[in-house]
């Protein structure tokens, strides 16, 4: 009996070897129809193909998700030609970049931090405050002592073009959200070249990151990273840190990001509500278009005006999106989708 116990054991482990053995020399864990797609990344926005290459780097060696996504989102918080995430963000209109940032793990841990400023690597900070604090948020003068707290050192996250820019929004000082746009308002659209893995097609410069991933092990996590509304007025936080408007995490169902006006998202705890929907049933697509439907219903004339996209994935590796308005996409990688860019249907 001894023996058998061992052998089964034995067995179970080095079958588990293989597996992982095979995620790593890029064998498909993925079989089409019969098992759950993973691993595999999905971030907002064309400026997600980026982040999903650093996220892969961990999933295809059977890394855990939470590292992945952490690693993903870095990427375009560091990235000196990104205005809409970590470094070089828009400011506020007091010209002070502050950041929101959030990470939720498969076993229901999350972090977050808002109206964070000098730190680039926000969700690195809100993952800090997953694991090494009894509590989930820190804002404002709080959130940076204790990244200082942990090592991190203060920097100027103002850069010259961001300043430029500000100054120039200033001249007016009009806060009007540019849909699609509403990170870098005052700018125009087709501004940024941010493409430094010289990734095909053009890269335009967009707002919140949100990333969600399943890994090797089936395990769920998300990450979501911004520097917010641009202009916004000084203490604005958006949905992007709160756990369940910009970002929620269930492994047992999926998880959820979000981007666009944020204060559009809190009002329906908008990532919150598209996992519950999964729940019951509703493909992450339907899921999305539910909640963008809420958001119509509670305001139809607002909501004309705005943009908000949601990004979902089920536990199956299944995904999805829906917006208010034409131009929101997400990029996904896995094994069976090379970082392709999928336009999400939007409600008008
Ligand atoms: C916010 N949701 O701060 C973010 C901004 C954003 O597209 O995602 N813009 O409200």
């Amino acid at each position: 009996m001894q023996d058998r116990r061992h052998f089964l054991k034995a067995a179970a482990l080095s079958a588990a070897a293989l597996s992982l053995d095979g995620v790593s020399s890029h064998a498909a864990p993925y079989v089409k129809g019969s098992k759950a797609i993973k691993p595999i990344v999905l971030s907002t926005w064309d400026f997600g193909r980026a982040a999903n290459l650093a996220a892969w780097e961990v999933l295809k060696k059977g890394g855990r998700a939470l590292d992945a996504v952490e690693a993903g989102v870095k990427v375009p918080e560091a990235d000196p030609n990104n205005h809409t995430v970590g470094y070089s963000g828009y400011p506020d209109r007091d010209g002070r970049v502050t950041l929101d940032a959030c990470i939720m793990d498969e076993l229901g841990n999350c972090g977050s931090v808002a109206a964070l400023e000098h730190i680039t690597h926000a969700i690195s900070v809100a993952r800090l405050v997953m694991e090494k604090t009894p509590h989930i948020m820190l804002v404002g003068d709080g959130a940076l002592q204790f990244a200082l707290s942990q090592g991190f050192k203060k920097e100027n996250l103002l850069t010259p073009e961001s300043e430029k820019a500000w100054r120039e929004w200033l001249k007016k000082s009009e806060y009007k959200p540019v849909m699609n746009i509403e990170n870098s308002s005052y700018s125009t659209e087709k501004e940024t070249t941010f493409n430094p893995l010289k990734l095909p097609g053009n890269v335009y410069n967009h707002d919140t990151i949100g990333m969600v991933a399943i890994d090797a092990a089936g395990n769920l996590s998300g990450a979501c990273t911004t520097s917010g509304m641009a202009f916004k007025l000084h203490g604005r936080v958006g949905d992007s840190p709160i756990i369940g408007a910009g970002l929620y995490v269930d492994n047992e169902v999926g998880a959820a990001t979000s981007t666009g006006v944020g204060e559009e998202v809190i009002r329906i705890v908008g990532s919150h509500l598209v996992v519950e929907l999964m729940r019951q049933g509703y493909s992450p697509e339907k899921a999305c278009k539910e909640a963008v439907t809420r958001i119509v219903k509670k305001n139809p004339e607002r909501a004309k005006g705005l943009q908000v996209g949601f990004l979902a994935v089920n536990k199956k590796g299944e995904h999805g999106a829906y917006c208010l308005q034409k131009g929101f996409n997400y990029a996904v990688l896995s094994n069976d989708s090379n970082n392709v860019l999928i336009d999400g249907k939007s409600y008008f």
